[in-house]
C-alpha cells in the first residue's frame, strides 16, 4: 500500500517539495534505520545473506531490505541499504561486523597508518547497482511518490570509527591526534572528504534524489574543533555537490549539536536540518526560519508507544507543521521496537492534517 503522496501545487513529491521549502497538508515522513533488525523480514533475509556486508554489497538484498518497510509503513522516502563505513572500506580499511559487536577496523593512529590508503571505486559499485534497481522497484511496486535517498557519513564521524577501530565512548584517541596533530589529521580528513563528494556524486548519477549526511558524533567536539572537522568538510561537501547538481537536496544531520545546530544550518550550505531529539520544539521552530528541519522524535519513546507515543508525536506535528518539515525520529529505530509501533506512528502522521 503506497502511503506517500505529491504536494497538490507543485505536483513534486512531498518529501521533495518540503525540502524545497514547501508546505502541503500533510507532512512527509521517513525514519532513520527504518530498514533493519526491528523487522522480522529483515532478520530472516540477514541470516540468509550471512555477513551485514554481504547484504549491502548484494544489489538484490539490499534492494529488498529497503523495500520492506515502504510495503509495511509507506513512507516518503526510501533510505539506500548501505552504510556510512563502506568509505573506509573502499580505501582498503579492513573491516569487519562481529555479530552482536558492532563494526571492527585495524585502527587508523597515525599518518604513517593511512598513507597506503587507496580508493578503489570498483568495491563501491554494487551499492549503485542497487540504487539502479531500487529506482525500478519502486516504480514497479507503485511508490510513484516516494523518493529514494543515498547517504554518506561525514568526514568527521567516519573518521571516528577508523581510528578509534570502531564504536566508542570516549573519543579518546581521535580527538587526541585532532588536538596534537591537527595537520596530519586535516589529511585523514580530506581524504575521507574526497572520496565522500566522488562517492556521493556517484550515488546521484545512479539516481537517488536526496542526500542525507550522518554526523552522528559531531556533539563529542567544542566550538574550535567544531568548526574546523564538522563545519568545513561538511561545507566542501555541499560545494562540490551544488557544483554539478545545484538542484539535488541534501540534508545534514549533525547528531548532539545543541547550541552548535544554528552555526551548521548557516555555514555549511545543507539544505535542510535533521534533529536530534535533544534539540527543544521552542528552538527548532527557531531553525526553522533558517532552514528546513526534520526529526525528532525520540526512539525510545516509538519503543514504548502506547499514550506517550501518541502525545509526544502530536506535539511535535502540532510544533513544527506550520514550516517546512519532515517527521523523523531523533536517531535511528532501536531494533527491539514492536513494528505494530511503526505502524502507529505512520498512521498519526499520514492522518495529520494542517
Ligand atoms: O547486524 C545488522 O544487521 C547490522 C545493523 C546495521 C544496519 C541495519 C548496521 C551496522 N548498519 C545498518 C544500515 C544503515 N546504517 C543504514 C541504512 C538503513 C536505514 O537507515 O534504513 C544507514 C543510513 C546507516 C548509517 C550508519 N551506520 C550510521 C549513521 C547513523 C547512526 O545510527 O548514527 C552509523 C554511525 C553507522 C555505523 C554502524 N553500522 C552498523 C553499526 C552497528 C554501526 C555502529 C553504530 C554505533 O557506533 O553505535
Amino acid at each position: 500500500m503506497t502511503g506517500a503522496v505529491k504536494n497538490i501545487k507543485t505536483g513534486k513529491k512531498l518529501f521533495l517539495s518540503a525540502l524545497q521549502g514547501g508546505r502541503s497538508n500533510r507532512i512527509p515522513f521517513w525514519f532513520m534505520r527504518q530498514a533493519g533488525r526491528y523487522l522480522p523480514e529483515y532478520r530472516e533475509l540477514r541470516a540468509r545473506a550471512g555477513g551485514f556486508l554481504d547484504m549491502v554489497y548484494n544489489p538484490d538484498f539490499a534492494t529488498e531490505v529497503t523495500m520492506q518497510p515502504l510495503r509495511r509503513y509507506g513512507m516518503d522516502a526510501a533510505i539506500l541499504f548501505s552504510d556510512i563505513l563502506v568509505i573506509p572500506h573502499a580505501l582498503g580499511q579492513k573491516l569487519e561486523f562481529l555479530h552482536g559487536e558492532g563494526p571492527k577496523f585495524e585502527p587508523i593512529r597515525c599518518e604513517e597508518d593511512f598513507k597506503n590508503l587507496e580508493y578503489t571505486e570498483a568495491i563501491l559499485a554494487p551499492v549503485y547497482e542497487t540504487i539502479k534497481s531500487l529506482k525500478s522497484q519502486i516504480q514497479k511496486e507503485g511508490f510513484y511518490d516516494t523518493a529514494l535517498i543515498g547517504f554518506a557519513g561525514a568526514p568527521w564521524t567516519v573518521a571516528t570509527y577508523m581510528v578509534e577501530g570502531g564504536s566508542s565512548r570516549t573519543f579518546e584517541n581521535v580527538k587526541k591526534w585532532a588536538y596534537c596533530n591537527p595537520e596530519t589529521f586535516e589529511r585523514l580528513i580530506e581524504l575521507i572528504t574526497q572520496t565522500t563528494i566522488r562517492y556521493l556524486l556517484s550515488q546521484i548519477k545512479a539516481g537517488v534524489e536526496a542526500i542525507q549526511i550522518f554526523d552522528s558524533w559531531a556533539g563529542v567536539l567544542d566550538e574550535s574543533e567544531y568548526n574546523r572537522w564538522v563545519i568545513i568538510p561538511t561545507k566542501k561537501i555541499t560545494q562540490a555537490l551544488a557544483q554539478s547538481h545545484p538542484d539535488i537536496p541534501v540534508i545534514g544531520f549533525p547528531k548532539g549539536s545543541g547550541f552548535l545546530y544554528e552555526v551548521y544550518a548557516k555555514k555549511t550550505g545543507v539544505t535542510a536540518l535533521g534533529l536530534d531529539s535533544q534539540v527543544p520544539l521552542e528552538k527548532a521552530d527557531f531553525l526553522q526560519d533558517i532552514l528546513p528541519v526534520q526529526g525528532n522524535l525520540d526512539p525510545v519513546c516509538l519503543l514504548t508507544g502506547g499514550m506517550s507515543l501518541k502525545n509526544t508525536a502530536e506535539k511535535i506535528l502540532e510544533k513544527l507543521s506550520a514550516k517546512p518539515f519532515i517527521f523523523n525520529l531523533g536517531h535511528g529505530v532501536i531494533k527491539e521496537t514492536p513494528p505494530e509501533h511503526m505502524a502507529v506512528l505512520s498512521e498519526i502522521i499520514k492522518n495529520w492534517r494542517i
